[in-house]
């Protein structure tokens, strides 16, 4: 893999652990990686692997750190992680990596460390035959899949192996290795081409990372007419086949399942629910401890756009609140962070808050579909921060799953700065509560190890408010989708607007924005806790960012901080591609030696990209609004 981006890997992020005298303790699997780590570190920087005389010791010893816990301790010169499973020990190791020579000065007592989230899962929307419009991977900007080619399994997974070492070093414990739209190659996965299953499953075991697969919910059809979730012979269906699969692959993780939506069959067709249709999976999969994600991403994509009153935001809430309390323990509803689909910024569903007695777990989008498809740069950790606090202020989680952006880039994520977004969505998964700009340095730190300050402060400039860079040149104030239709890259205000796909900003001469309020609007705003509906209920006293999700306003309306919307519209959209161009001017500072000239280059040419389409999105954008409601500019800037 010479030719690949080591990412966060360097040999270098294991020097200090290579430096050192080791000695590893434990059996089995997992325990074994780490003591190939270790000795391959060791090998490079001088250090051994040791039973006696350690100045490293790794063990598996301490039950108390719980399920893929570890502690780290310093004392009489002996730095000790202390794990309570293998799985702990890898953890451990690799936090020693983040903690570098740190980890081996003063002495510090015992500092535990345990997972957030049990399942932290990577999705991807990979399909085995490419899909003539969605290609090989649905949504993907890093090249093909790194487990499919052109309808089959990789002959070679030398990546798989090196991905998967990439995401234990961040947390990651389970990947589902195809795309929720199941098409009828990737059904198969499920039936004739398991081994293709297992052999993946293979790969990803030594990391500790269990494989889930996606299914179709009308699979049984073929075989018995139907996919009725409560005939009986549907039930003994899916529980021979899921019984298949344990024989294949033991630690199987379970399956994530898109019903009902954008096309995908689902119980609605046998006039079912979606509890008795994730029940029916559930029960296959409950003797053998797998799990069924199923997702709560179910609207009405064809929908009459004249239709003021149907609203794609409430959807998910009027679906699945009836059905609380009715699914099996081993079903998660996997919730979209957002009503609506991965815009730059959307309130926190309030779905996660309304089904107390679900499992619940929140999904985000890697993969950068609506924000910037992996051309711009587009930090997310920081909203997935704002996500994940207001989120978990509503309800516990059960976990996060996120939509990859891998694949068989050499830079493995198109965009080799957005290597930082999947690194941060497994620090997050492990710790929600890490601060998104720590994790940014970690990111930082652990890629250019021994870096000059000068690279270092320069990454963090480019990357640390790109989001918001990012939301203020595309979507004010929390309106979204002036995207175009279909590959949803670029601006196209009206792209939209008059579409059934429920995605509207209702801009007119006078106004603009969706009334979502009870008063007068669709009523979504009542879908949250009483607190914050009473917030968003109020165009006062709704935020800023969020103004034109829930309220129609006049472009004169008079924001918090005293503008107009229209002024903030242009102001945003000025600065917004401003700030881009002082992005790409301090790139262009940094000697192209200090990441490597082909590292240099990629980041140039999309920093160029990048520039060229936020001038785009300003122009398009401010002329849209200014011809609408022919308000002028305040401060008389060209806007054609
Ligand atoms: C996998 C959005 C994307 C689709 C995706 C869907 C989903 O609509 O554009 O490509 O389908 O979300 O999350 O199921």
């Amino acid at each position: 893999m010479t030719d690949v981006h080591p990412a966060w890997l360097p040999p270098a992020a294991l020097r200090a652990i290579g430096s050192r005298r080791v000695s590893v303790r434990g059996d089995g699997l997992l325990v074994r990686t780490v003591i190939a780590e270790v000795a391959q570190a060791c090998g490079r920087y001088g250090g051994a692997v040791v039973s006696d005389g350690a100045d490293l010791v790794l063990t598996v010893s301490t039950p108390a750190c719980g399920p893929e816990g570890f502690a780290v301790s310093r004392d009489g010169g002996v730095t000790t992680i202390a794990a309570a499973d293998p799985a702990g020990l890898l953890y451990g190791l690799f936090h020693l990596a983040r903690l570098g020579e740190a980890a081996f000065g003063d002495p510090f007592p015992p500092e535990v460390h345990r997972p957030g989230y049990a399942r932290r899962m990577l999705d991807h929307w990979d399909n085995v035959a490419v899909h003539p419009v969605m290609g090989q991977v649905e949504r993907g900007y890093s090249g093909g899949s790194l487990f499919w080619h052109d309808g089959a399994l990789r002959e070679d997974l030398g990546r798989v192996t090196g991905y998967a070492r990439l995401l234990a070093a961040c947390g990651i414990n389970a990947v589902t290795v195809n795309n929720v739209n199941v098409h009828a190659t990737e059904a198969r996965l499920l039936t004739d081409r398991l081994g293709d299953v297992a052999t993946l499953a293979g790969v990803f075991r030594p990391y500790g990372i269990r494989v889930h697969l996606s299914v179709n919910f009308a699979a049984p059809r073929d075989d018995l007419g139907t996919a009725d979730p409560l005939d009986p012979r549907v039930r003994a269906w899916w529980a021979l086949a899921t019984d298949a699969v344990y024989a294949a692959i033991p630690d199987f993780g379970g399956y994530v399942v898109k019903a009902d939506s954008e096309g995908q069959p689902g119980p609605f067709a046998y006039g079912r629910t979606h509890a008795d249709g994730a029940n029916v999976l559930a029960a296959a999969l409950a003797p053998h401890g797998g799990v069924v994600h199923w997702r709560a991403f179910v609207y009405d994509h064809r929908q009459d756009w004249r239709d003021r009153r149907t609203d794609r935001a409430r959807a998910a809430h009027d679906h699945f609140v009836p059905l609380d309390g009715r699914f099996l323990d081993n079903v998660v509803l996997q919730v979209k962070h957002g009503p609506i689909d991965f815009q730059p910024r959307e309130p926190v569903s309030p779905l996660i808050a309304a089904v107390p007695a679900t499992n619940v777990a929140v999904e985000l989008q890697v993969t950068q579909e609506y924000t910037g498809q992996q051309r711009h740069v587009c930090y997310l950790a920081p909203m997935w921060s704002e996500v994940l606090r207001c989120a978990r202020g509503m309800a516990a989680l059960d976990g996060l799953a996120g939509v990859s952006n891998a694949g068989d880039d050499p830079f493995w994520t198109g965009h080799p700065l957005a290597q930082a977004n999947l690194y941060a969505f497994g620090r997050l998964a492990w710790a929600p509560d890490l601060d998104p700009v720590a994790i940014l340095d970690e990111w930082i730190g652990l890629t250019f190890p021994g870096a000059p300050d000068e690279l270092r402060e320069t990454l963090h400039a480019v990357m640390d408010d790109s989001w918001r860079t990012y939301e203020a040149y595309t979507a004010p104030l929390g309106v979204g989708f002036m995207v175009r239709p279909g590959h949803h890259y670029g601006p196209d205000v009206d792209g939209y607007e008059y579409t059934p796909w429920g995605t509207y900003h209702f801009a007119d001469r006078d106004g603009v924005g969706v009334d979502r309020t009870c008063a007068t609007g669709t009523g979504f705003a009542g879908q949250y806790p009483p607190a914050l509906a009473r917030v968003y209920e109020s165009v006062y006293d709704c935020p800023d960012e969020l103004l034109l999700f829930f309220h129609h306003v006049p472009y004169g309306h008079i924001l918090h901080d005293g503008g107009t919307v229209i002024q903030h519209i242009y102001d945003t959209h000025f600065a917004g591609a401003g700030a881009v161009v002082a992005m790409r001017d301090r790139w262009a500072r940094l000697p192209a030696a200090s990441v490597g000239p082909a590292f240099a280059a990629r980041v140039s040419a999309l920093l160029d990209e990048q520039v060229r389409s936020a001038a785009e999105w300003r122009d398009q954008i401010n002329a849209y609004f200014y011809r609408k409601s022919g308000v002028r500019d305040a401060h008389g800037r060209r806007i054609p």
